[in-house]
């Protein structure tokens, strides 16, 4: 090997190098970018306003009293639904919404840390005792949804389950005609 071959074989070696260093910098911009983008569109962010509840009066008073429960269609048609996890069981274990509707998930926990998770769907939130999750849904396809508790929250936690069941939009505001709270339980 000549000196001339080394000089020339360091000088790839520094080229490879700075290539490499660049492809590097860029993806730590590109991904502070993505971070930066998603947070300021709340979607993978945690909320800022945090809301709290006392996990022990939830059945006393309040949102979370049990009349309150299920899914509430608004004037504007958008639909609340609001949930309870606890040991080992979800409130209501069936859930009903329309299809093509914005939902308001607004969920928590009566004891431990549970998660509720919409199978199939980006649907993922935790449930922690003292504070309320929200979450927006929305369904463009009417069925069946499982519906997991995704956080290991005692000897129970593999029974813990619930459903989704999304249904025709009309059918759904024929159903909340006489207000109240709805759900699928029982049927
Ligand atoms: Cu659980």
């Amino acid at each position: 090997m000549t000196v001339e071959d080394s000089r020339n074989g360091a000088a790839a070696v520094a080229r490879t190098e700075r290539n490499w260093a660049v492809i590097a910098v860029t993806i730590i911009i590109v991904m502070t970018l993505l971070a930066v983008v998603a947070g300021l569109h709340r979607a993978t962010m945690p909320q800022s306003e945090v809301q709290a509840v006392d996990p022990a009066r939830l059945h006393l008073s309040g949102e979370f009293i049990e009349a309150n429960l299920g899914s509430e269609r608004g004037v504007d048609g958008a639909v609340t639904v609001r949930v309870i996890g606890q040991q080992y069981s979800f409130t209501p274990a069936c859930i009903l919404v329309p299809t093509d509707t914005p939902i308001t998930l607004r969920a928590t926990s009566a004891d431990v840390v549970h998660g509720l998770l919409v199978q199939g769907t980006n649907i993922n939130t935790m449930l922690v005792p003292g504070y309320i999750s929200e979450q927006p849904m929305r369904f463009t396809k009417a069925g069946d949804y499982l519906m997991p508790c995704q956080e290991f929250c005692g000897f129970g936690h593999e029974g813990m389950w619930g459903t989704v069941r999304v249904i025709d939009k009309a059918a759904f505001a024929e159903r909340a005609k006489g207000g109240g709270r709805l759900s699928c339980v029982g049927e």
